[in-house]
Parts: C-alpha cells; structure tokens; sequence
C-alpha cells in the first residue's frame, strides 16, 4: 500500500500531467539541478556547490577575469572536464521526449553543459551561453584557439586576443537571441515549467513571473522550496531524474 506522501504525490502528478495535455504551448526553464543526477554540481549547495569554497564574484565576473584571468580559467577547464566526461539523465531525456508530445515546446537552459542537446533536445535557448564554446575577448566572436596557446593562456587562432568561456557573467547581458525567444515564449505560453533552479539570478527567474502574470499554469521541481514555490500551480518536490520520466508516465 502506498503511504500518504505517495498518494499526494500522485495527485500532484496527474494534476501537472492533466495541465501538459490541455496545454498547446508548453515553456520549460532548467538549471543546475537538473544536471545535478549527472554528477555536475550546482552552484548554490552549501557543502558540494561550485561555489562551496568561493564567492561567486571572484569566478563568475568580468572583473574577476580581467583580475586573475589565470584563476577564472582553472575553474573553467576543471568544469569543462567534469562535463565532457558527464552523460545526460532521464530528467533530459524526459524533457527530449515531451517536445514531441505537446504542440509548442520551448526549451530555455541556464546551464552551459550541453547536456540538453545531447540527450536529444532540440532547439534549445542558451540564456547562459555554453561552457565548451571559446569567445575571442577582442573580436567578440566564436573562436578557436591558437596552436601555440596550449601552456599559457588560451589565445584566438585568427587574431592573438585573450580567448575566455563563451558564457554570460554577472552584470553581462543574455545573448539577445535567446533572451527575446524566451520572454516570448514565457509570455505566451499555457504551462510554464521550471526545473532544477533555485530561482534566484535574473532575468532568468524572470520567465516564470512573465508566465504568472500570463495566467500560465506554473509547475515546480525541485527538491527543495524556492522563491518561486508560494506562487506556483503544482510544485513536485523531489529530484527531475525521478519525477520527469514519472510525469511522462502520467502523461500517457
Ligand atoms: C535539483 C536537484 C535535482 C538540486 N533535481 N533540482 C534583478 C534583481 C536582482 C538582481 C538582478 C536583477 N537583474 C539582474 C540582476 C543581477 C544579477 C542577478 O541576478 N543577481 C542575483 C544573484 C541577485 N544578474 C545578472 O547579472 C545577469 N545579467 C544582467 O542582468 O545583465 C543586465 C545587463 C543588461 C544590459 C547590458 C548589460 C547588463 C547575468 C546573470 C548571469 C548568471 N551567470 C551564471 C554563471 C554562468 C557561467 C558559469 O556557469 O560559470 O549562471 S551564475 C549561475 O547562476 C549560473 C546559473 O545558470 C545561474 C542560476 O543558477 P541555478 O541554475 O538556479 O542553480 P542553483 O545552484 O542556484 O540552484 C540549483 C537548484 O537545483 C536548487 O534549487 C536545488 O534545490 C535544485 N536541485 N538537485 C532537481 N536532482
Ligand atoms: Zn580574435
């Protein structure tokens, strides 16, 4: 027999399920956590964060680069490494499949690992750019790097400039490519679904206040509460590996 969290957990399953079939456009919003089950760490946990034994300024910054591009780049490339050997969990597969299963899917991801589009999602918005990309600090493009750039800093092929992670800092703007795609697709959609993120960089969390005031169906997982947890429809509190193929499930 089930227990009571079991049954209310169930409901809330179907309720959220119920809300993804009437809907024609779905907008889904991801962070760390939901790279959390591939073994990537998030960056607010207290104890295993990437930010555990840092303050963010000194990493994520364009001060903090300018200051110690040499310490902002070890971080990078150790991260880099932690996601090139990371594979996606069924929380992207998940949300891969559920694109085929609703009219108007958009998918927006805070995060810079990929591991969205390696699970098969498609179309994805980068809000924070990509971790494995270089970006030439001079020219402000896309980049490769220069052979001779193995052992000092990282250097662009075409134009010798500093080359840095092509991701969005603090007190950088969002791309406007996916910026725009995504208020759009925020404002207009029936369900809104927000996944794995503590909701508290913006204009990110943003998206979900945008679908709020649209009348949008809100759903939250998340293991824990957030800010934006009062204020939404359905919040299933657990883990996204686990509760995004059981929604998939209820879906059917
Ligand atoms: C699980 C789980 C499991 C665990 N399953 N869940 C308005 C108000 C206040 C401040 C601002 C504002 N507007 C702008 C600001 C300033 C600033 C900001 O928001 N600061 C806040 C900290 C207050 N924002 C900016 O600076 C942004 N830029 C901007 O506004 O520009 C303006 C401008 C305009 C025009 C010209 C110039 C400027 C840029 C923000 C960039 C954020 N960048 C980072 C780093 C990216 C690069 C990198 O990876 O190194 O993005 S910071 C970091 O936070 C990263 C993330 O994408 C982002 C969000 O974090 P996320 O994903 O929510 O992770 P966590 O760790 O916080 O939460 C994980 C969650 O998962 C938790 O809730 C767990 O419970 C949960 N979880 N296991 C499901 N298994
Ligand atoms: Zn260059």
């Amino acid at each position: 027999m089930k227990n009571d969290s079991a049954v209310a957990l169930d409901a809330l399953l179907a309720r959220a399920a119920d809300a993804l079939r009437k809907a024609k456009r779905v907008c889904v919003l991801t962070g760390a956590g939901i790279s959390a089950e591939s073994g990537i760490p998030t960056f607010r946990d207290a104890l295993t964060g990437l930010w555990a034994n840092f303050n963010p300024e000194d990493l994520a910054t364009p001060e903090a680069f300018e200051r110690d591009p040499k310490f902002v780049w070890d971080w990078y490339e150790f991260r880099r490494e932690l996601i090139r050997q990371a594979e996606p969990n069924p929380g992207h597969f998940a949300l891969a499949e559920l694109a085929g299963r609703v009219p108007r899917f958009t998918l927006v991801t805070q995060n810079v690992d990929g591991l969205h589009q390696r699970a098969g999602s498609k179309g994805v918005l980068e809000y924070h750019g990509n971790i494995l990309r270089d970006r030439c600090c001079v020219e402000q493009v896309i980049a490769e790097r220069s052979e001779d750039s193995r052992h000092g800093l990282p250097r662009c092929a075409a134009c010798g400039g500093l080359l840095r992670p092509d991701v969005v800092w603090f007190g950088e703007a969002i791309p406007p490519g996916p910026m725009l795609a995504a208020a759009a697709a925020a404002e207009s959609c029936d369900v809104f679904l927000s996944i794995g993120t503590s909701s508290l960089v913006y204009p990110a969390a943003s998206l979900a206040e945008s679908a709020l005031r649209a009348g949008a169906t809100v759903i939250e997982v998340n293991p824990d509460r957030t800010d934006l947890s009062p204020a939404a429809d359905v919040v299933l509190g657990g883990p996204s590996g686990l509760l995004l193929p059981r929604l998939l499930d209820a879906l059917s």
